[in-house]
């Protein structure tokens, strides 16, 4: 352990695109640094950190892990973290662990997106970063560059990287100037321009010693202070001026033994780093490789640097063998990073000093208000030993948990001095968890930790402050061990001080995905760490042999708290859905799931796909086919009770797009409103934040809206929208129900016609029951918000209409029979047509997928019944019958107006360099993709491009995508929206050209928007109908006989 205080830790992660070597790399820093875990001539093939045996099948690393090291005095701890973009979570675990980072960049891909990426995180965290340019070898072998041509490269690729992190710079002073400027006063003053004091310094200098170039694989590698070195004493020069002089525009006159800049020097002298670095490099290279080279050189170089190379590898047959051999001993790799790395990055105490306003945000405490002032000056105090790395055993201790993860019981060391006493926890700890321990993975940023101390376990949301109210987001917890992490390997310690990472067990029951641990409750926690996307790709589960579902509730559960970026959850037909990052991260979760932690035999389903289904048009002629519907009564579906007493007709429209996109964002809120709890959250909001006040009431905005999204944006003079406007207004009076499941962006008007028909029969009207709920009906303030009492008021109001009638009072009193049954009993068939319609609108008649964006008005007649039918027994038959009528009748509706299938889509940000464009756009083209723009990236020679991708084509994308481009072209995708295809799904050529085209339709093959429902309903085992065709050909040279 460290005894200086802090001031000889660093912790470290390493940084990069995926396969840019950061595994390979950390490989030679533990063979040279680990105390003897790993073998010299294993390193760079073992990747001893990518310890799971997935990660050694893939050849990616997928979790974050760390090692302990001894470099000289130093201790370090080096987090590996993965490249891939599944497991960009497990970056933001690492960055926020370490101080410092090595970004690693291929010398010959160059920038990538996850380049980008993870200098943004490290930016984020404020870490230090030092640049790694690894693959050297590769510009001498594969590329076969020049010195000259790869020194060019070299310098691009260093100026890239800068000019990502000035970017962020920039970005900050940015926001800094507005912050000043929107300060009450406005001002600038000293102290405000010492803010904005620009660092102009640019970040990355080989010069400076903070970029390294190296080649992870032979376990070589320089920084321009070792050739300064070497070359001080030969040139007769200064170590430190010669180091300024090996990067950049440095040319050395021999005559003169002068070091000029570009003006002095003659066209054909190279920069010094060709010719004092690069040059030799190649030699070497050329030498050792070609058959034909002059080994004199090698020679040359073992004696002048006096390199002692065992004889067996000196007759080593294999030049590369020989070559590696040399370079590891001319230029070991590890010293050249680790002395970097100690130098340049900082210790924690330096580091917790400046990281602190990201660490624990600074608290604005309105003074006056009823907080308590030893409470808060604790935490404050708290606050200032993590910004010092207080290491003193006095001092409170506080631990950052970044995430849970998940170890064989067997690989847990089964020592240390708490074992006995903790007996009881471990026992639970084994039964809950079966062969798995979780483990925290963990950094104290202030006081001392021991094993079995008791700890607050503090979640993100906790605020000492509340007191009381904030109680369920802190627990207290004993800790089991703590360990020193080698990869997988785990060394028990009593206790650790502020500024290590450590893993430590005991913490299982409490901790889901990360925590602040503390010695007192009167701590702020750390800040959440952020992330870069969200999970999105979703399949269903379940286990192949059923009687396995507690194993399987019980895998989940596990998976769920081992993996902090998965999301399980449970649709709303019963089935428990995965969530993950991408196709690699899932496959990675199934397998667990398989062999870890449920050990039974699962089906997964393919991704997971809703659509919604609607019909054609856009809606914006609402009004006027309303208009029309009374002029033209032809225009609807029939349908007839079995038992012939009730006909429904429904009309079917489309909503205007503004209005369905309105009630589908609103629907949670429409569901409080129409369930009656609309009034009550209001309280709850005001109660809570008095500011609200100033805010419009959510309903009322909501109301306004919907008046607005009605009127058609087709009105073109004022009077035309006045007009439009009073009619939705009336129309919004109407509205019945809506669906699926009450909430839904489909509306249920209530019919408007003569109560009773010619032929004896009676309308049932339905009640505008969601329009008084919104208020948009004058008696709405009357209603009682409890649905009981209302529905009461509804049989009351039978029977005032029925006392009426008996009475003579109504005008269609006459023609009414004297008997009011068949008005109470429409009255009752009420709730069953609105069934129906949930039932309908829930699935539709394409493939059972939920309606979209639909207006339905429906109109039942009740004829009176004849005497057989009497029976009340009879009549919870014909309430059903009446239910599944109007459903029918709703989905023939659909069916009958040119049914459109409507699809989820993605928003997609690609990266691409220029010369993977062509690919890239082929891709998308397969994907059906819509590309909204392309731009190229300011300061770098990377394309952006925005597109929207149909979820149902985003499976096999990324893949797809890398493949079509090597690797070049990324994408990133978020949930955007719902879009309509226009296409027929059963699509019959009509028109003259369409037949020319089409043929008689016989040959037709189905459409996507056919392909799509087949799919669905194949996938719920619904009849699709499909014409198989066998022997094609044969079938071919027939008709051409005829
Ligand atoms: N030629 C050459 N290949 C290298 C070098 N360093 C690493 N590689 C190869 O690059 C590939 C990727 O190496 P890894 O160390 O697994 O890369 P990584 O960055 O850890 O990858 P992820 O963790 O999956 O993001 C391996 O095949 C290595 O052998 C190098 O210096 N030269
Ligand atoms: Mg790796």
């Amino acid at each position: 352990m460290d005894e200086s205080g802090g001031r000889n830790i660093r912790n470290i992660c390493i940084l990069a695109h995926v396969d840019h070597g950061k595994t390979t790399l950390a490989d030679h820093l533990i063979a040279s640094s680990g105390g003897g875990v790993l073998n010299h001539r294993l390193a760079g093939k073992v990747r001893y950190m990518d310890y799971l045996d997935e990660e050694q099948r893939r050849a990616i690393t997928m979790k974050s892990s760390s090692i302990s090291l001894r470099y000289k005095d130093y201790s370090l701890n080096l987090i590996d973290s993965p490249g891939h973009m599944d497991f960009c979570s497990e970056v933001s675990t690492a960055a926020r662990l370490s101080d410092g980072a090595l970004v690693l960049v291929d010398a010959v891909e160059g920038v990538h997106i996850q380049t980008h990426a993870v200098l943004r995180q490290a930016w984020i965290e404020k870490l230090t970063p030092c640049l790694v340019l690894n693959k050297i070898d590769r510009l001498i072998c594969e590329l076969r560059l020049s010195p000259m041509e790869a020194y060019t490269r070299l310098i691009r690729i260093v100026h890239e990287v800068n000019g990502i992190v000035s970017a962020y710079k920039s970005e900050k002073y940015l926001s800094d100037v507005d912050s000043i400027l929107a300060s009450p006063s406005g001002e600038i003053t000293d102290e405000s321009l010492e803010l904005l004091e620009d660092d102009e310094e640019v970040t990355f200098q080989p010069q400076k010693g903070n970029v390294v170039f190296v080649c992870a694989l032979d376990g070589w590698g320089f920084g321009v202070s070792e050739f300064a070195n070497f070359y001080a004493s030969r040139l007769g020069a200064k170590a430190d001026a010669l180091q300024k002089s090996l990067w950049g525009p440095r040319y050395y006159l021999p005559k003169t033994k002068m070091i000029v800049g570009k003006k002095g020097a003659g066209s054909k002298t190279k920069p010094m780093f060709v010719q004092f670095v690069l040059e030799p490099l190649w030699q070497v290279y050329e030498a050792a490789l070609d058959p034909g080279g002059d080994k004199a050189v090698l020679e040359k170089v073992i004696k002048s640097f006096n390199l002692s190379i065992p004889l067996r590898e000196l007759q080593n047959k294999d030049p590369k063998n020989f070559l590696q051999s040399l370079m590891s001993r001319w230029l070991p790799l590890s010293d050249a990073v680790l002395s970097m790395a100690v130098k340049h990055l900082p210790d924690p105490i330096a580091a917790q000093s400046y990281r602190i306003p990201r660490l624990v945000p600074e608290r604005k405490i309105i003074s006056g208000s009823d907080v308590d002032s030893s409470v808060l000056a604790e935490a404050e105090l708290v606050r200032k030993s993590i910004e010092a790395c207080d290491s003193s055993r006095d001092s409170p201790c506080v631990v950052f948990v970044s995430k849970m993860f998940a170890m064989p019981m067997k690989m847990i060391p089964q020592g240390g001095d708490h074992r006995e006493r903790m007996n009881g926890l471990n026992d639970e700890d084994s039964k809950s968890e079966s062969d798995e321990c979780f483990l925290a993975f963990a950094r104290i940023f202030s006081g001392v930790l021991r094993a079995g101390q008791r700890v607050f376990v503090i979640s993100s949301l906790y605020d000492p402050l509340k007191g009381e109210s904030s109680q369920k987001c802190i627990q207290e917890a004993e800790l089991h061990s703590i360990y020193l992490m080698m990869g997988q390997g785990l060394t028990p310690v009593n206790e650790v001080k502020a500024g290590n990472v450590v893993a430590i067990r005991g913490l299982g029951p409490y901790i889901s995905k990360s925590a602040t641990l503390s010695s007192t409750r009167n701590c702020w926690p750390l800040a959440s760490m952020e992330f870069q996307v969200s999970p999105t790709l979703r399949v269903a589960i379940e286990p192949s042999d059923p009687a396995d579902m507690s194993a399987l509730m019980k895998g989940l559960r596990l998976l769920n708290r081992a993996d902090p970026f998965v999301e399980i959850t449970v649709s709303a037909r019963g089935e428990h859905v995965l969530a993950a990052a991408g196709e690699v991260h899932l496959e990675r979760c199934i397998k667990d799931l398989k062999d870890r932690f449920a050990r039974v035999n699962i089906e997964v389903s393919s991704p997971l796909v809703s659509y919604r289904e609607t019909i054609e048009g856009d809606g914006s002629n609402l009004l006027e086919s309303l208009r029309s519907l009374s002029l033209n009564a032809s225009d609807y579906v029939e349908k007839r009770t079995p038992n012939g007493r009730c006909v429904i007709r429904v009309h079917v429209m489309k909503l205007p797009h503004s209005l369905t996109k309105l009630l589908d964002e609103n629907t949670d809120l429409l569901g409080d409103i129409i369930g009656g709890k609309g009034s009550h959250s209001i309280k709850i909001l005001e109660s809570q934040s008095p500011s609200l006040e100033e805010n419009a009431d959510p309903i009322e905005e909501l109301k306004n809206q919907l008046v607005e999204a009605g009127v058609s944006s087709s009105c073109e003079t004022e009077n035309d929208r006045k007009k439009c406007k009073a009619e939705w207004a009336k129309l919004l009076k109407r509205i019945w129900a809506l669906g699926p499941r009450e909430k839904g962006p489909n509306i249920l008007f209530a019919p408007d016609g003569k109560r009773i028909c010619e032929d004896g029969s009676i309308l049932v009207r339905g009640s505008p029951h969601v329009s008084q709920r919104l208020g948009f009906t004058e008696d709405s303030t009357e209603i009682p918000s409890d649905s009981a009492l209302y529905s009461e008021a509804l049989t009351l109001e039978s029977s005032i209409v029925s006392g009426f009638q008996r009475l003579g009072f109504t005008e269609d009193s006459t023609e009414i029979p004297s008997d009011s049954a068949l008005y109470s009993e429409a009255l009752t068939l009420e709730s069953s047509i609105v069934s129906g319609f949930q039932l309908a609108t829930a699935s539709g008649p394409l493939c059972d997928e939920p309606m979209w964006g639909l207006a339905f008005t429906i109109e039942s007649h009740l004829a009176e019944d004849s005497e057989t039918e009497k029976q009340p027994e009879n009549f919870g038959i014909f309430t059903g019958q009446v239910m599944t009528a109007v459903k029918d009748a709703c989905r023939a509706a659909v069916l009958q107006t040119n049914p459109r299938i409507v699809e989820a889509m993605y928003f997609c940000e690609l990266n691409t360099a220029p010369e993977y464009l062509g690919p890239m756009y082929a891709v998308l083209s397969r994907r059906r993709a819509r590309v909204l723009k392309e731009e190229m990236q300011e300061g770098s020679s990377l394309f952006t491009v925005h597109a929207y991708v149909p979820v149902s084509e985003s499976f096999g994308f990324a893949d797809e995508l890398r493949k079509g481009t090597s690797g070049g072209a990324t994408a990133l995708m978020v949930l955007s929206h719902w879009e309509m295809l226009e296409e027929d799904p059963f699509f019959v050529p009509k028109t003259e050209e369409e037949i020319e085209e089409f043929g008689d339709g016989a040959s037709v093959l189905p459409n996507t928007a056919r392909k799509l429902i087949n799919a669905v309903r194949r996938r719920k085992g619904l009849h699709v109908e499909e014409k198989v065709v066998q022997h094609a050909t044969k079938q071919r040279t027939l008709a051409r006989k005829v």
